[in-house]
């Protein structure tokens, strides 16, 4: 109740913004890329996490003008990153709905940011329903220059054929395969067989949630390209990433 009656307020006054996490080479370990996070705070309640609000933003009709808002939003901060990729979450609602390609256009255009620095995340549940549409999508995004990941998979009920089905250009493992590896000898059986799976069908594979040196070391081993998680950095404001690409320089 409180977020429906502040939702439609907090977007006119700019009181959603972005943070971003850095996505890392598996080799190397430099920042190659950062995922877009939308972030909520409230002037009184303080930070509201996007688990909460998004799904009430869709139910109330207002996923495209803040879907619309990120992607500006990302592409202009982009800016500033030219060497980076900038990974934007899209919701099912907009995926399924044809005028994202026109929304995604647009914020290019707006940014004069190259579309090959544009990654669009999508997740498996949206691919179920109507399969055939779902290709046609991702082909029309492909066709603009942008790429398209598979998001938080193996989270749901993972259908491994989607990853020959669909034109995918990078698959980002769940977070829940990282936990198990290095608990038990067979923790890793599962997540090293997925990273092999994906790379044989010729996508890149991020892995997420990684927070443990061990972790990483031994999804490097596995062969996984690029890595996300705690251990490298949390979701921080622009100015911060600006910050650690300094550092690296
Ligand atoms: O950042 P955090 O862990 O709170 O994110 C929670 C969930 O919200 C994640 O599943 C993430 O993909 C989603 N999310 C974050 N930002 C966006 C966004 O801009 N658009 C959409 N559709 N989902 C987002
Ligand atoms: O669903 P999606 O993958 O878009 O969600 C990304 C969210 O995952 C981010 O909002 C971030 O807060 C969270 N996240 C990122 N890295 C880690 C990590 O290493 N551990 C945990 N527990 N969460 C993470
Ligand atoms: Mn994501
Ligand atoms: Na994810």
């Amino acid at each position: 109740k409180f977020i429906q009656r502040e939702l439609p307020r907090a977007v006119s006054a700019h009181e959603l913004e972005l943070h971003y996490q850095p996505i890392i080479a598996a080799h190397g370990g430099r920042i190659i890329g950062v995922e877009a996070l939308l972030r909520w705070t409230h002037p009184q309640r303080g930070p509201i996490g996007p688990a909460v609000f998004i799904p009430i933003a869709e139910q109330m009709g207002l996923m495209d003008v803040i879907g619309a808002f990120v992607l500006r939003r990302a592409l202009q901060e982009a800016k500033r990153w030219p060497d980076l990729y900038v990974a934007v979450n899209l919701s099912p609602l907009q995926v399924r709905d044809g005028s994202i390609v026109d929304t995604v256009r647009a914020a290019l255009a707006e940014s004069g940011v190259p579309p090959s620095r544009l990654m669009l995340e999508i997740t498996e549940g949206v691919l179920i329903d109507n399969p055939e549409e779902m290709v046609r999508r991702i082909e029309d995004l492909h066709a603009l220059g942008v790429r398209v990941a598979l998001d938080d998979f193996g989270s749901g009920y993972s259908n491994l054929s989607y990853l020959q089905r669909f034109p995918l250009d990078k698959l980002k493992i769940d977070r829940s395969f990282v936990t198990a590896l290095g608990t038990s000898a067979n923790g890793g059986v599962i997540i090293q067989a997925i990273v092999a799976l994906g790379r044989a069908l010729g996508l890149s594979i991020l892995v997420e949630g990684v927070e443990t040196e061990q972790q990483r070391v031994l999804l490097r081993l596995a062969g996984c390209d690029e890595m996300q998680g705690f251990l490298f950095a949390r979701p921080a404001p622009a100015a911060t990433i600006d910050r650690l690409l300094a550092q690296q320089k």
